[in-house]
């Protein structure tokens, strides 16, 4: 089945997209999802199976954001479907404990080593916010470092941008953030280690924790440099600050256990999300015992959830993850191959229509950037032609594929995607590059 020509009629999202947008900022839950940074009209969903989306207008498309990650074992994957509805028939929710929170604990620990405990909670954002209020408590200091082009959910703390200097306090990122709150984060440039041994030479004795995406996704995907990331961990260890590994992206994507298996690296905390739900919401902070049991109840440090633990995200989590731990040696593999053949596949159509353009790809995460690169850093990807890529992206959605409406976003695909998916892709990006260069 290869993607449908010519493009196709959306009607019914259209209208859909009126309806939602009496109800919604933007018609939409989430902001990126509103298409701003493509231009068009986002599609509604309708349903979804393996690596194919459909549309309320009954048009197909090739998945490539995979709900921004979790799908890695494709669209209702039999197995995850029927633990949640299994599930379901108990009931959707507690509010008490139950075995299927520590069944997922044990398969979460076995991956990730660096994590001895962990707490559940049901988003991204509350891991990373979760994190750091930790952090703070265990070392009694105040400052936070990130790393512009870095995202980490949209807690207060996490949504600054870097001050004029590395060694100056962050600006909010948001309105509604206030200036007090931004100038507790310092924002520092990715893979420039020494900018975070100048913030430390300013700040002694009061950054508290070092956060980052081992792997950046939310600037379009970065690798660390060659040692950067063990430069960090000698770095915050030497100053008593602790590291904080976000791999709500990474985990259980880029390897079984994440970015901190794939680079052999250590964390003080690490922050889980996406995939250890199944495609519900789940989010994890973990790490090292003498940390965690700062946590309440038995602790001084309060951090609380109503679904915390959610039977229902439970039984897709553990579906999920025991999936991937029991066919690990073909699954990593596989989707090597698969992300190797897509990524550089499209890149040669560019190269072939002369647009150029940068592949960076770890794994099954990627991001093709409009620009002739390197891409080390957020400076760098934001030199990009954010404009051909929004001319790329409509064509290749009327082309029946559907890639993140971003420019500084990853893609993703999982088992499901085959080589059948990869050759229409291709194939329409041989045409959509000739819209890129039409302008
Ligand atoms: P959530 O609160 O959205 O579950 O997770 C926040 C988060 C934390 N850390 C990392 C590394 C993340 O990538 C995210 C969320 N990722 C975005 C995609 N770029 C979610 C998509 C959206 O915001 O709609």
């Amino acid at each position: 089945m290869s993607p449908q020509f010519p493009a196709p009629v959306r009607t019914r999202s259209k209208a859909l997209q009126q309806r939602a947008e009496r109800f919604f900022p933007g018609g939409v839950n989430s902001p990126v999802r509103a298409f701003r940074a493509v231009g068009g009209a986002p599609p509604f969903v309708q349903s979804a199976q393996g690596a194919w989306l459909t549309d309320a207008d009954g048009n197909r498309y090739i998945d490539y954001f995979s709900s921004w990650g979790p799908m890695i074992l494709g669209h209702a994957f039999p197995p995850v479907v029927e633990a949640i509805q299994r599930a379901a028939r108990s009931s959707a929710s507690f509010g008490a404990s139950t075995a299927a929170e520590a069944d997922l604990a044990e398969r979460v620990t076995a991956c990730y080593p660096a994590i001895e405990k962990l707490r559940f909670v049901s988003s991204g954002t509350e891991a990373t916010m979760s994190a750091i209020r930790l952090a703070r408590a265990a070392t009694g200091r105040k400052i936070i470092v990130k790393f512009e082009g870095c995202y980490h959910g949209h807690s207060d703390g996490l949504l600054v941008k870097a001050g004029s200097g590395v060694a100056t306090f962050g600006i909010p990122g948001s309105a509604g953030v206030p200036e007090e709150i931004a100038h507790l984060t310092l924002a520092l440039p990715y893979n420039d280690l020494p900018a975070v041994e100048a913030a430390f030479a300013a700040h002694p004795n009061a950054i508290a924790a070092v956060i980052l995406e081992p792997v950046v996704g939310n600037a379009g995907c970065i690798p660390p440099a060659p040692g950067y990331l063990a430069g960090l961990r000698a770095l915050t260890a030497r100053e008593g600050a602790l590291l904080i590994a976000d791999e709500v992206m990474t985990g259980f994507r880029v390897a079984l256990g994440g970015a901190l298996e794939l680079y052999g690296v250590d964390a003080d905390l690490v922050t889980l999300g996406k995939i250890v739900g199944g495609g519900l919401p789940v989010g994890v902070f973990g790490g090292k015992r003498g940390l965690m049991d700062l946590l309440a109840p038995i602790g001084p440090v309060y951090q609380a959830g109503t679904l915390s633990g959610n039977p229902l995200a439970m039984a897709a989590g553990i579906a999920t993850l025991s999936y991937l731990q029991d066919h690990a040696a073909q699954v990593y593999p596989q989707l090597e191959a698969t992300a190797k053949a897509v990524a550089e596949g499209v890149a040669a159509e560019a190269a072939r229509a002369g647009v150029p353009l940068t592949v960076n790809r770890v794994g099954a995460m990627w991001t093709w950037f409009f620009t002739p690169g390197p891409v080390t850093d957020y400076a760098q990807a934001a030199l990009s032609d954010t404009a051909a890529f929004g001319r790329f992206h409509r064509a290749m959605l009327d082309a029946g594929v559907w890639l993140p409406p971003s420019q500084f976003e990853a893609a993703f695909l999982g088992t499901a995607h085959g080589e059948e998916e990869v050759a229409a892709t291709i194939a329409a990006a041989r045409a959509a590059f000739q819209a890129v260069i039409a302008g």
